[in-house]
């Protein structure tokens, strides 16, 4: 039984940065999600929980009281640990400065990204949600800048996300394979339970929010029916959770491909590069898979502000280039 501690440490040579830094970022990280686990397990009991929190976030979307609980935990928990010197969240305009007299010292050279809660839509029916995170080096040696955190996704040194669903998993990569482990709340702590995650070779499932159809561009609609089609491996099953990191997490360990196209009302699709389609396109192509926008990598694409959105897709090769072939027949 590794715990998530004992595993960085054991290997060390993952990350070319000191295991020191690393294990101090998790530890940071694990605290958060701890604490916000504790929260989504009694949801359903109080009122302080569920329900929006009557603010209009960023995105321009109905912030809920859990998103911004999530927000907050992760701020804190970040900034305590005196090795993040910029935090950028979903639920926050600005980028954070981290504050304190070592700011500009060699101590603080992370970067971190997060959407502390994504698919809040899900928080007040019990279904799965999850918290996705990012992190890079800073490249300012004094005051940070917004090329800090605008940073192209093939520059992340570790990425990964929370899921709280049946149990509460933490799934990261430094860039040496995708790693899972659980949270034994009995205890307290993550356990290796999910090593070297990759995508199998079987092609199964095709996610995507199929009500939004008549809005989507043809070769979307195309490669659908192709889904649906009686024919070698397919018709592929549906399965649409509407929680990204619920849908990617499934996706991942059973074989299927997600996709956010661009549609009539989002011509810039929904998701946003950098808090959710960089970590998760770091993560789907060290298990194996690929990640695009319909045409280029997502990890090449240059960020050109904080809340950039993009279409995203990503999970098996064959399945992503397939679709590719659709878009740009
Ligand atoms: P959020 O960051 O506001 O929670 O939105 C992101 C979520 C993703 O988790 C999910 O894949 C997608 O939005 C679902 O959108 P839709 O309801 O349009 O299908
Ligand atoms: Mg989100």
């Amino acid at each position: 039984m590794y715990t998530l501690g004992e595993f960085i440490i054991e290997n060390r040579d993952h990350f070319s940065y000191p295991t020191e830094g690393l294990l101090r970022l998790f530890s940071s990280i694990k605290l958060a999600a701890k604490a916000i686990n504790k929260e989504v397990n009694k949801a359903g009991l109080t009122e302080k929980i569920i329900g929006s929190s009557g603010i209009i976030n960023i995105q321009g979307e109905n912030q809920q009281k859990l998103d911004n609980f999530a927000h907050q935990v992760f701020i804190e928990s970040l900034k305590s640990r005196n090795i993040v010197c910029g935090i950028a969240s979903e639920e926050s305009k600005d980028f954070i400065v981290v504050k304190g007299e070592k700011e500009n010292s060699f101590q603080k050279k992370y970067i971190v990204l997060i959407d502390p809660l994504d698919g809040s839509s899900n928080i007040d029916v019990n279904v799965s949600i999850g918290t996705i995170f990012s992190v890079y080096r800073r490249k300012s040696s004094m005051n940070l800048t917004m090329d800090d955190f605008l940073q192209k996704g093939n520059k992340q040194i570790l990425a990964g996300y929370i899921i709280y669903g049946s149990s509460t998993i933490l799934v990261y990569t430094t860039g040496n394979g995708v790693h899972g482990f659980t949270l034994d709340p009995s205890v307290g702590t993550f356990y290796l339970s999910h090593p070297n995650l990759r995508y199998p070779k079987i092609e199964r499932i095709y996610s995507i929010n199929e009500g939004n159809y008549s809005r989507f561009p043809n070769g979307i609609k195309k490669f659908i029916r192709y889904c649906q089609e009686k024919k070698e491996n397919r018709p592929y099953t549906a399965r649409y959770i509407g929680s990204l990191v619920g849908d990617f997490h499934r996706n991942m360990i059973q074989g299927g491909i997600y996709i956010y196209p661009k549609t009539e009302y989002s011509p810039k699709g929904k998701l946003r590069l950098l808090y959710e389609c960089n970590p998760m396109a770091f993560l789907t192509e060290q298990a194996g898979g690929k990640a695009s926008d319909g045409e280029n990598r997502i990890l090449d694409i240059e960020p050109l502000n904080l809340h950039q959105r993009t279409p995203f897709i990503c999970g098996p090769v064959r399945m992503v280039t397939k679709l590719e072939e659709f878009i740009n027949p």
